[in-house]
């Protein structure tokens, strides 16, 4: 794999430090998904395996874990940096700028900073970066880099990897997938996982809130650009109607996108700030390579993949889909 600097080294340089640091930190995006959760644990099991001292980082306020992912077990949880932060390696998974993570803040306290991740505008803040864009996931490079080390592949860990591979590509439905995801999702069965047990806890069980959220999305759809920009979206409301979670909204842009004649999907839902500031966030897929939807997130501050990204912003609703038709109109 190569790296998207084009530095071919980064795989050997971040495997170094790897074996050669003694304790990590390891840390996430924040409102973790399936691969911030899978590239996590997996990380964290690997680098156990190797007699490596490892606390594993998620704030407080991110409990409890959207049920999908609540059944992940991780060993040394903290939700406070810890006292010994400085002695620490601060490693990053799957996280393409440090301001998506409240660990941005240790940064400057650990010893050093290591970069795993596969968005491609990452911004390579680390002593070491390890950026593969053509990874399907976060968790696919913790695989690769597992096999560096050497450390053989358990159900544990191929049940936590095997999460962020799932949930990155979409169920093997995204155009990420590649060989090599498949690849890695053979050795996973090898080694012992059940994955259908897996798939089942992520995709099965669905609280009916979520039904209901995604029934409320679905009927806020609207066109424009002649059907080739699809939109929907979710008011504080319509999560409270629902009996909904933040959580719920996730995937339900899938169900934008699959609308025939759709360039871009996006999905804006108010989030709850426990204040009356209204902000919203935009998640955005685009179903083919017409339009790279990172670009209109970046201009947002925001950032992601060509082909799913997404930001946060306080523009009112009227003026945030003028803003989307406009960068939709100018790619295509
Ligand atoms: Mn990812």
């Amino acid at each position: 794999m190569t790296a998207v600097d084009g530095r071919t080294s980064s795989r050997s340089l971040m495997l170094e430090e790897l074996r050669n640091a003694a304790k990590f930190l390891l840390v996430t995006h924040e409102r973790p998904d399936g691969d911030a959760m899978g590239s996590l644990v997996g990380m964290d099991l690997l680098l156990r395996r190797l007699g490596k001292d490892v606390l594993s980082y998620l704030p407080s306020d991110e409990f409890p874990l959207p049920g999908e992912y609540a059944w992940m077990e991780i060993d040394d949880l903290v939700t406070e940096p810890p006292p010994d932060l400085a002695e620490r390696v601060l490693v990053f998974l799957d996280c393409g700028n440090v301001a998506r993570s409240r660990a941005g803040a240790f940064e400057e306290g650990a010893a050093r900073v290591l970069n795993v991740d596969h968005h491609h505008d990452n911004t390579l803040f680390g002593t070491v970066d390890h950026v593969v864009a053509e990874a399907s996931s976060t968790a696919e490079i913790v695989w690769d880099l597992m096999t560096g080390l050497g450390v053989p592949l358990d159900r544990r860990i191929g049940e936590a990897l095997y999460v962020g591979l799932v949930t990155d590509t979409g169920r093997f439905m995204y155009e990420n997938t590649t060989a090599r995801s498949h690849e890695m999702a053979a050795a996973i069965i090898r080694a012992g996982v059940n994955v259908h047990e897996v798939y089942r806890r992520l995709y099965e069980g669905v609280p009916s809130g979520k039904l209901t959220l995604l029934a409320r999305g679905l009927e806020n759809l609207r066109r424009y650009e002649d059907g080739r920009l699809t939109l929907s979206q979710l008011s504080r409301r319509d999560f409270e109607e629902a009996d909904a979670r933040e959580s719920f909204a996730e995937g339900v842009v899938d169900h934008l996108r699959a609308l025939e004649g759709t360039a871009v999907a996006g999905l804006i839902r108010e989030l709850d700030t426990g204040t009356f500031e209204v902000v919203r966030k935009v998640s955005l897929r685009s179903t083919d390579d017409r339009v790279d939807v990172s670009r209109i997130a970046r201009a947002m501050g925001g950032g992601g993949h060509r082909r799913a990204a997404g930001f946060a912003t306080q523009l009112e609703l009227s003026e945030l889909v003028d803003f989307l038709r406009r960068e939709v109109r100018a790619q295509l």
